[in-house]
């Protein structure tokens, strides 16, 4: 993490990014662009979500005789709306939505795809902790016209960028292209987001593991063993490690991005697949973990490697700093007794 006296912007900094590719046409840039605008509409509404009392309950008419959209409904409602006409897109796809979203007839389209989780983990939302948005974005496969679900449905390591925003006590873009990990933090008083966390590595190992617990009855004998493992007693091998869960995968994994340790939604005895969705959630997170010197995986395969079937399959996640994730790998393949002694 680097502060610097000069406030670089994240318009700004995109800009420079792409004069060091000389053949850029921009698209990328734009989508960026655009995306960052959608996020401070969307910020604007969350940090009002307290005040539903006064403003009106969602679901419910305001005091204006306006219906009062649920939020994650206004998220992607606004990154839609902010997305659908700048000529860079063929095709979007939502954690919201069944199918593929078309970019309406009478806007161009362009030679990308854009997937996104509008509002990850909204069920916080009722009790102020901090939620997230979610994107991808793939150069498209078909050549020309509107985009297909085969443009939507690339495995992750083709990914040309993807980002988060967590809406925290503070809210920050955090993205990648492809050339290390980004972070910036919105200044709400001139409406920007400006760099604050350039060129994020994750340490190789950490302290502290964030799973949901509560399931422990459901999950596999090897699950068991490596989280009993990290609560056994070892000072020198840095044990026992610390839990930390908010239950918001933008969150949780935004800590860990910072601060290492590994952050786990494995598949369990009622849910084989687990619950994150590999387009919306997985890919994007496992990109920008990979790109800050971490690791992703489903437990037998590299995230990144994994060819998609369908735009809401589920997946088992695993990442974090890369000893970590080695460490449960070797856990997870391991159905015996377990690995002897790990890493320390
Ligand atoms: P959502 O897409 O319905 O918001 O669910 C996703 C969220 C993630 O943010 C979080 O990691 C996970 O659900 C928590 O699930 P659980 O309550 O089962 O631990
Ligand atoms: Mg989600």
């Amino acid at each position: 993490m680097s502060f610097s006296d000069k406030v670089i912007t994240i318009e700004r900094h995109i800009i420079d990014g792409e004069r060091a590719h000389p053949g850029a046409t921009g698209s990328l840039s734009g989508i960026l662009r655009e995306l960052s605008l959608a996020f401070k509409i969307i910020y604007r509404e969350v940090s009002k979500a307290g005040l539903a009392n006064i403003l009106g309950l969602v679901g419910r008419e305001n005091i204006h005789g306006e219906q009062v959209k649920k939020l994650d409904a206004f998220a992607d409602e606004k990154i839609f709306e902010t997305m659908d006409h700048g000529g860079f897109l063929c095709v979007m796809a939502s954690e919201e939505h069944d199918d593929i979203i078309p970019i309406p007839p009478e806007y161009p389209t362009g030679k990308y795809v854009l997937l996104f989780d509008p509002l990850d983990g909204s069920s916080n939302i009722d009790v102020n902790a901090p939620i997230g948005s979610i994107f991808s974005v793939y150069r498209r496969m078909t050549p020309a016209g509107p985009g297909t679900l085969q443009d939507c449905l690339q495995p992750g390591y083709k990914q040309v960028a993807a980002g988060y925003v967590v809406f925290g006590s503070s809210t920050m873009f955090v993205y990648t292209t492809g050339d290390g990990v980004h972070g910036f933090t919105l200044d709400p008083s001139i409406g920007e987001f400006v760099l604050s966390h350039e060129n994020i590595r994750i340490p190789a190992k950490g302290k502290t593991y964030s799973i949901n617990e509560g399931y422990h009855e459901y999950w596999p004998e090897s699950m068991k063993r490596y989280i009993a493992y990290l609560k056994s007693n070892d000072t020198a091998g840095g044990r026992p490690y610390s839990g930390r869960y908010i239950g918001s995968m933008v969150a949780d994994i935004h800590r860990t991005l910072l601060t290492g340790g590994i952050f786990m939604y494995p598949g369990d005895s009622r849910s084989p697949q687990g619950k994150l969705r590999l387009m919306y959630e997985a890919n994007p997170m496992a990109f920008i973990v990979e790109q800050a010197g971490g690791r992703a995986t489903n437990g037998t395969q590299r995230m990144l490697d994994v060819v998609p079937a369908a735009l809401h399959q589920r997946t088992p996640v695993f990442l974090g700093s890369e000893e970590d994730v080695d460490l449960c790998e070797r856990f997870m393949r391991d159905r015996g007794a377990g690995p002897s002694g790990g890493n320390g």
